[in-house]
């Protein structure tokens, strides 16, 4: 799998090789791959050459180290269209996974500053806070919070939030969800999140934040949730 008379630098061609065994299922998720000095003695070269290919895979999110054990293929990533307005319910169910949420936090709170701007509220009105750690086949893949008006959703119970939100809001209210503007930044997973995500200290994680508005214009919700990098990425179909 490797040409040395290739003007394609070695490393290169490993990771490329690599690459593929992965995209054509000869590798799957868990695998243990060889050890930088086995494949150095296979293909005959460096131990760097080596360790600058699979270090190339584990910054993309291909593979991962596990100290002492060796390194692996890594899970493939969720990949979601940011087209859609759509639930973390529809979105895994829309996969075939089967989603479930750990609920760690229902309440009703005074809405502070932040919350009322978003909600266009008057500070101190009553609003839902609910925590959830949303799974997907038993994975945690996000941390979310989200507030909610009290006063326009009504009726919300722990029952109701360890299923689905949206389906509550139109199914049950008949309210009718309209748009949403939604950022996304890069952020360092904090120690409040990190032992619900089950990820390892300083690992990097996908803050979004998301203020969602009936069609009628009336602010519903606004969440802020922390997303695995490495276990999500999101697409963006653009044209010109
Ligand atoms: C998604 C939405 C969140 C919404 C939730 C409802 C993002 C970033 N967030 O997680 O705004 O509250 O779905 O989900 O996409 P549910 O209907 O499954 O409870």
């Amino acid at each position: 799998m490797i040409d040395k008379h290739s003007p394609m630098p070695i490393y290169f061609q490993l990771e490329h090789s690599i690459r593929q065994q992965i995209e054509n299922g000869e590798l799957t998720p868990g695998n243990l791959l060889p050890s930088e000095r086995e494949y150095a003695e296979l293909l005959d070269v460096s131990r760097m050459t080596v360790r600058q290919a699979i270090t190339n895979l584990v910054n993309e999110g291909l593979l991962y180290r596990q100290k002492g054990r060796g390194t692996f293929v890594a899970e493939q990533k969720l990949e979601q269209k940011l087209s859609g307005l759509t639930s973390f319910t529809e979105d895994m169910k829309a996969r075939g996974m089967t989603p479930a949420n750990t609920l760690l936090a229902f309440e009703i709170i005074p809405a502070d500053a932040k919350v009322a701007e978003r909600l266009s509220l008057k500070e101190h009105t009553p609003v839902y806070e609910i925590k959830r750690i949303r799974l997907a086949d038993d994975v945690p893949m996000a941390l979310e919070t989200v507030y909610i008006s009290a006063n326009l959703v009504k009726g919300l119970t722990e029952t109701i939030t360890a299923a689905s939100l949206y389906h509550y809001i139109e199914e049950e209210l008949g309210l009718a969800i309209g748009h949403a503007v939604q950022s996304i930044e890069a952020a360092i997973v904090n120690e409040i999140e990190r032992p619900h995500l089950l990820v390892q200290k300083g690992a990097p994680v996908l803050l979004i934040e998301r203020n969602t508005f009936l069609k009628d214009g009336t602010p519903l919700e606004y969440v802020k949730s922390s997303y695995r990098s490495d276990r999500y990425k999101f697409t963006i179909d653009i044209n010109r």
